[in-house]
C-alpha cells in the first residue's frame, strides 16, 4: 500500500519508521511518503493560511497551496483521499478495514481552522474523499489523527502482524466477539506483589475458563461501555453477571471470581 501525507509538519510522521510500521516499510508492504505542504507555497514567507471570509476567529488554509500540492502528489493517479476533521464521520474499525483494501491513500492533515471547503469539493469530484474524525475531542491539527488511522490500517495489511497477534479477534471488528470488550489478561508469575492470577485460569478447565472470560468481558463492557450491552445476545448467566454490575455487587456474590 502506498500512503502519501501532505502536512506543514512532515517530521510529525517520524514514528511511522518504528516498530510494526517500520517493519512493514522494510518488508515493502507499506510505502509512506510525507510531503511538506509549504513546498507548494510561492511567496517568500511560504504562506499557507489566510483570514476567514465572513469573519470569525483563527485562520483557514489556502486552497491554492493545497490544490498545487495534491495535484503534484497524485500526478494523474486516483488515491483514496482522507481529510481528518472534528466534523468528519467517525473513524471505526469497519472504516480501517475498508481502507486496508485500498492500494493508495492520500492524507491531508490540516492546521488552524481547517482547509478551504472548495478543496474538498474539487477533489470530491475527482477522487473518493472522506472527511473523518477519530473521536469526540478537539485536537490542534490533523497529524495525530493520521498517525492513528495509519497504524489501525497498517496492522490489517497481510504480512504486517505475526500469526500470534493477528487481527481476527478484535472487539470492534464486525463479526468479532459480538461487541464485547476484552477481559483482563495475565502472565507469569502466578503471584506478583501478593496478587494472585485468578485460580480458574490455572485450573485447566477449558470450558469453565471460557465462561469466566466471557463473564469478565461482559462486566467490563457493562462498566465501561454500557451502550454496547443493548446489542448483545444474553443467556441467563449473562443476566446474573449484569445484575451484579448494576447492583455494584461483587462478581463473587453472583457465583464468580473478582478481577477488579
Ligand atoms: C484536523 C485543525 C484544529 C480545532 C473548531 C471544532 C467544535 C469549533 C479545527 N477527532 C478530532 N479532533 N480534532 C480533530 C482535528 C482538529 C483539527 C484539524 C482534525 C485541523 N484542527 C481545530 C478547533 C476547530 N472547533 C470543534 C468547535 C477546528 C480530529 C480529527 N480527525
Amino acid at each position: 500500500m502506498r500512503v502519501d501525507i501532505i502536512s506543514i509538519f512532515p517530521e510529525y510522521f517520524a514514528p511511522l519508521d518504528v516498530s510494526l510500521m517500520g517493519k512493514a516499510r522494510e518488508r515493502g508492504i507499506l510505502d509512506i511518503r510525507a510531503h511538506q505542504l509549504r513546498d507548494w507555497a510561492h511567496d517568500v514567507h511560504k504562506t499557507v493560511d489566510d483570514t476567514p471570509y465572513g469573519g470569525g476567529p483563527g485562520m483557514v488554509m489556502k486552497p491554492s497551496v493545497w490544490g498545487e500540492a495534491v495535484d503534484a502528489v497524485i500526478a494523474g493517479g486516483r488515491p483514496r483521499m482522507i481529510v481528518p476533521t472534528p466534523s468528519g464521520r467517525p473513524f471505526t474499525q469497519a472504516v480501517a478495514m475498508e481502507y486496508a483494501t485500498e492500494p493508495w491513500l492520500l492524507f491531508a492533515p490540516a492546521r488552524y481552522e481547517g482547509i478551504d471547503a472548495r478543496v474538498i469539493e474539487e477533489y470530491g469530484s475527482r477522487l473518493r474523499v472522506d472527511e473523518v474524525s477519530i473521536g469526540d475531542y478537539v485536537l490542534a491539527g490533523g497529524e495525530a489523527a493520521v498517525l492513528v488511522i495509519v497504524e489501525a490500517v497498517a496492522r490489517l495489511l497481510p504480512g504486517v502482524l505475526g500469526n500470534a497477534e493477528s487481527a481476527r479477534d478484535d472487539s470492534f471488528a464486525p463479526g468479532a466477539m459480538e461487541n464485547l470488550l476484552e477481559g483482563p489478561v495475565y502472565t507469569k508469575p502466578p503471584t506478583w506483589r501478593g496478587r494472585d492470577v485468578p485460580e480458574i485460569l490455572l485450573s485447566g478447565h477449558h470450558g469453565r475458563i471460557a465462561r469466566w472470560r466471557r463473564d469478565q468481558a461482559l462486566r467490563r463492557t457493562a462498566q465501561n461501555r454500557p451502550e454496547l450491552v443493548a446489542r448483545l445476545e444474553l443467556d441467563r448467566n449473562d443476566h446474573a453477571v449484569l445484575d451484579s454490575v448494576r447492583d455494584g455487587a461483587s462478581f463473587r456474590e453472583a457465583g464468580g471470581d473478582m478481577a477488579d
